[in-house]
C-alpha cells in the first residue's frame, strides 16, 4: 500500500467532507445547467482526483487499488456526474498508458493527465461494436512512419472536453477478431477528427459522451501505445478490470447517499400519526438496503485488496460491477418507493439519483456482460 493508514484517512476525510460540503450542494446546479461549474473543477484539481491511480514519480497520487476505492466511495457520495469528470482519466482512458505505454508516452501524458489539464477518453465502442468489443470496425493502416486512423466510436465519455483519446482499431484487417486490434494514442488538434453533439440521455446531466469520429486521421507511429501492434484488445480488457472495481465503487458510495437519503425521508415523512420509519414494511425496505450496500462494500474492498496482492481479479473485478451496481438500482427503487409520490418529483434529490443510478448497470460493460465473464472463468477454473 502506498498511502500509510493516516494519510489514507486524512484524504478520504477531505474528499467526504469536500463532496458534502461543496459537490452536494451544486447537484441542482448541474443538472440544470448540464455543466459542472469551473470552480468545482478547479477544486477537484486542487484534491489530485484526476491522478489518483497516476504514480507518483509522474505527479499524480498513486493510490492502490484499495485506496482509490476507499476514496471512491466518499465522492461518490455525491451526483456520480462529478466523478465522471476525472474518471476517464483515472480509468479508461488512461489505464492503457500505466499498462502498456512505453516510457516516453508516460512521461509525455502523464503529468498533465495527472493534474487534469490534459483529459482522456476512451474510444472502444462503436455504432455496431458495443457488448462485442472485439468486432470493432475502426481502421489503423499503417503508411511509412504513420498509421492512418479511421472509423466512428460511440458514447465516448467526457470526448468533449478530451485533449487525447485512446482509440482502439484494426491493425490487422484480415484478423476480425480480438488478435489484431491495437490501440493508438489520439491527439485532440491532429486533423480528420470530429467529436459530434452531446448525446442527450436519461440522467448523468453535466457529463458529456459523444460520437467521435476519426477520418483518415495520420498519427506517427510513436502514437502505438506500447509500440506494438495486436495487443490492443488485452490492454483494453485489463483496463477494464480495474475500471469496474473503480465504478463498483462508484455504486459503494451511491448506495449510500441513497440509503442516507432514504432514511430521512423516512423518519421525517408522518403517515397514520407517526413517521413512516416505524413501520416494519418501511424498515424491511431499509434493512434490505444496508444489507446490500454492505455486502457490495466488503466484496470491493476484499477485490482492490486482492489486486494490490498481484492475485488475478479478473472474475472478482466483474463480480463486484455487477453485485454493486445492481444492489445500486434495487436500492434506488426501494429508495423511491419509500419516497411514495413525493420520489417522483424533481424537488427530491432520489428523482435524478435513480435516473443517473441507472447507468451504472450499464456503460462499462452491462450486467449481462459481467455475468458472461464470471461464468467463463467459473469454467477456465473448472478446467471445463
Ligand atoms: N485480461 C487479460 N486478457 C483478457 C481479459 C482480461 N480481463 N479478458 C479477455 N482477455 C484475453 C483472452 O484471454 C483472450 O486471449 P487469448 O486469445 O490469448 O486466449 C483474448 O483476450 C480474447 O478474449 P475473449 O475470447 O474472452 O474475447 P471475446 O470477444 O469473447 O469477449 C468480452 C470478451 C465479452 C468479455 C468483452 O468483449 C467485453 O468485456 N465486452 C464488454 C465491453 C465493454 O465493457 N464495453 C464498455 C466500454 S467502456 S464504456
Amino acid at each position: 500500500m502506498s498511502q500509510t493508514n493516516e494519510t489514507l484517512e486524512q484524504l478520504t476525510s477531505a474528499v467526504r467532507r469536500f463532496a458534502r460540503e461543496e459537490l452536494l450542494p451544486a447537484e441542482q446546479q448541474v443538472e440544470e445547467e448540464d455543466e459542472i461549474p469551473a470552480r468545482i473543477v478547479a477544486q477537484l484539481k486542487e484534491l489530485g482526483l484526476f491522478g489518483m491511480s497516476i504514480p507518483e514519480e509522474f505527479g499524480g497520487l498513486g493510490l492502490s487499488m484499495y485506496e482509490e476505492a476507499k476514496v471512491v466511495f466518499e465522492i461518490g457520495y455525491a451526483s456520480p456526474v462529478f466523478r465522471s469528470y476525472f474518471g476517464t482519466s483515472n480509468g479508461v482512458g488512461t489505464l492503457g498508458i500505466l499498462i502498456e505505454g512505453t516510457e516516453e508516452q508516460r512521461r509525455r501524458y502523464l503529468p498533465r493527465i495527472a493534474t487534469g489539464d490534459l483529459i482522456t477518453s476512451f474510444c472502444l465502442t462503436e455504432p455496431e461494436a458495443g457488448s462485442d468489443a472485439a468486432s470493432l470496425a475502426t481502421r489503423a493502416t499503417r503508411e511509412g512512419d504513420f498509421y492512418v486512423i479511421s472509423g466512428t466510436k460511440r458514447f465516448t465519455t467526457n470526448s468533449p472536453h478530451a485533449g487525447i483519446f485512446t482509440v482502439y482499431a484494426r491493425t490487422e484487417p484480415k484478423e476480425t477478431g480480438p488478435k489484431g486490434i491495437s490501440a493508438f494514442l489520439v491527439e485532440r488538434d491532429t486533423p480528420g477528427i470530429t467529436v459530434g453533439p452531446h448525446n442527450k440521455k436519461m440522467g448523468f446531466r453535466g457529463s458529456h459522451t459523444a460520437d467521435v469520429i476519426f477520418e483518415n486521421c495520420r498519427v506517427p507511429a510513436s502514437a502505438l501505445l506500447g509500440g506494438r501492434e495486436g495487443i490492443g484488445f488485452k490492454t483494453a480488457m485489463k483496463s477494464l478490470d480495474h475500471a469496474r472495481i473503480h465504478m463498483a465503487s462508484v455504486a459503494v458510495g451511491l448506495c449510500d447517499r441513497i440509503i442516507d437519503e432514504g432514511v430521512r425521508y423516512a423518519t421525517e415523512r408522518r403517515q397514520f400519526g407517526k413517521p413512516i420509519a416505524q413501520f416494519q414494511l418501511i424498515q424491511g425496505m431499509l434493512a434490505d438496503c444496508a444489507a446490500e450496500a454492505f455486502a457490495a462494500r466488503a466484496m470491493v474492498e476484499k477485490a482492490s485488496r486482492d489486486k494490490d496482492a498481484g492475485i488475478p481479479i479478473i472474475k472478482e473485478s466483474a463480480c463486484c460491477k455487477y453485485f454493486a451496481t445492481e444492489a445500486l438500482g434495487r436500492i434506488a427503487d426501494r429508495v423511491l418507493q419509500i419516497h411514495g409520490g413525493y420520489g417522483y418529483l424533481k424537488e427530491y434529490a432520489i428523482e435524478r439519483l435513480y435516473r443517473d443510478a441507472r447507468l451504472l448497470r450499464i456503460y462499462e460493460g452491462t450486467s449481462q456482460i459481467q455475468q458472461l465473464i464470471i461464468a467463463r472463468e467459473m469454467l477456465k477454473e473448472a478446467g471445463a
